[in-house]
């Protein structure tokens, strides 16, 4: 009896080291703290997905997010959403985010999102996605963004 409850915690462990493990990624200098890192599993026929994270800069310099990469989509971008005075919601490319130094930036649903278009596969709950970001000094971070289900506000805590 003792035995199986030994065994079951160590299963317990093991289903929830990965998500631990991925709750925080950083660069090699440590300067750029990446965390919280989610996106919603696509629905059938839906090939566009968002990603969603936060970026602390930990450094003295400011950083500057240039770019996005993905083996799984054609296209991706940093969008924001933006809803009008008449309710009305439109989403914009930015060419780039600037995080100050001790500053960070938090992309969720309602407003700055990585933008994935055309992807080739869908996105499936339990699953991680690899992401590169690029940033304008050289740094180059890639991020595992684990995928949750299509109905969910976000992590929970
Ligand atoms: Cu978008």
């Amino acid at each position: 009896m003792k035995r199986r409850f030994a065994q079951g915690a160590l299963i317990l462990q093991l289903a929830l080291w990965p998500l631990a493990a991925l709750s925080q990624q950083a660069t090699g200098d440590g300067d750029i703290i990446v965390e919280k890192l989610w996106a919603r599993a696509t629905t059938p026929g839906n090939k566009a997905a968002a990603v969603y994270l936060t970026i602390r800069n930990t450094g003295q310099n400011q950083i500057d997010l240039i770019g996005v990469r993905t083996d799984r989509a054609s296209i991706e971008t940093l969008h924001k959403t933006t809803t009008d005075a008449q309710g009305s919601v439109r989403m914009s490319a930015l060419a780039n985010l600037w995080i100050a130094p001790g500053e960070s930036v938090t992309l969720e649903p309602g407003g700055l999102h990585v933008m994935l278009l055309d992807l080739d596969t869908p996105l499936i709950e339990g699953e991680t996605l690899p992401l590169r970001l690029k940033f304008y000094d050289g740094d180059d971070l890639t991020v595992i963004v684990p995928i949750l289900p299509s109905d969910t506000t976000g992590p929970q805590p």
